[in-house]
């Protein structure tokens, strides 16, 4: 198999709603040694994208796109540990969470293992984390930045929650507060008044590196 089969193979699991597959196509991936952010990037991101939108056009329902993700998860355990590290550490700690009400957590996985590999220390606390549970944990930890995710338009509205949270605690500002998802973007941050914005996961590493003083 080569390299591009992998690929094709990795993405093809995803859209039959096959995590068996998924993992056997990650094993012969990272066997061939192709970058894991290529396997992310060009397989299990389009795949998804692909699922959701016939989930959108109602070509498809729930209990499919379910098994869509368990499959770009069940393969993502096994490709995300394997990011390069880049050993120059920042000691930057980051929270990161997706917001109260939201399970989906796709997305903030993938930002929480690049920021790992980028050499933060990185509190990753799940889906569906409350609004005051993030801040306190956030103040416990010191952190510098929070990372807040959130995928629906009915959940965007926790992220201005974490920073009217953090501002009625006086303590805005000791964190940047980024945020991202699907239906958010850089008006609904300044809106917010949130530190920044990011399309990707590019995006939250170029804000955490500015944030953390590292450029
Ligand atoms: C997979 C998925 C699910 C899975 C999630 C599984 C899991 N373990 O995560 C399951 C099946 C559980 C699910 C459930 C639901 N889903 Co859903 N889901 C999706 C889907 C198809 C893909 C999301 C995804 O993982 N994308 C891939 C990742 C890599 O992208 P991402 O999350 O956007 O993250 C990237 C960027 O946004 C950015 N980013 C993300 N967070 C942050 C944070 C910061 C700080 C920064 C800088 C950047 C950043 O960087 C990330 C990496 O590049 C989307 C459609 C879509 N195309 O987005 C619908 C979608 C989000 N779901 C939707 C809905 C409605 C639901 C349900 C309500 C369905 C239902 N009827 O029950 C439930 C919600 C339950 C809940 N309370 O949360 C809607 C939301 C509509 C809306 N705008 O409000 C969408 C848009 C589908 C649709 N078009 O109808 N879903």
């Amino acid at each position: 198999m080569g390299k591009d089969d992998a690929i094709t193979e990795l993405r093809s699991a995803v859209l039959e709603y096959d995590s068996d597959a998924a993992v056997r196509a990650a094993k012969a991936a990272i066997k061939q040694k192709i970058d894991p952010m290529i396997m992310v990037d060009k397989a299990l991101v389009p795949a998804i994208n692909e699922v959701g939108d016939k989930f959108e056009k109602m070509e498809i329902f729930l209990p499919d796109l379910m098994l869509a993700a368990d499959a770009v998860k069940a393969s993502m355990a096994l490709i995300l540990p394997l990011m390069a590290k880049d050993y120059q550490t920042s000691k930057a700690t980051v929270v990161v969470a997706t917001v109260q009400g939201d399970v989906h957590e796709i997305g903030k996985n993938i930002i929480a293992s690049m920021l790992m590999a980028r050499g933060f220390n990185v509190i990753d606390m799940g889906v569906d984390v409350k609004t005051t549970l993030l801040i306190d944990e956030a103040k416990k930890s010191r952190a510098k930045i929070i990372c807040a995710s959130a995928l629906m338009s009915s959940t965007m509205g926790s992220q201005k929650d974490i920073i009217d949270y953090a501002t009625a605690l006086g303590d805005r500002k000791r964190y940047a507060i980024l945020v991202g998802g699907g239906p958010t973007s850089r008006e609904w941050a300044d809106e917010i008044k949130a530190d920044g914005w990011g399309k990707d996961a590019n995006g939250a590493i170029k804000l955490a590196d500015k944030f953390s003083g590292r450029r």
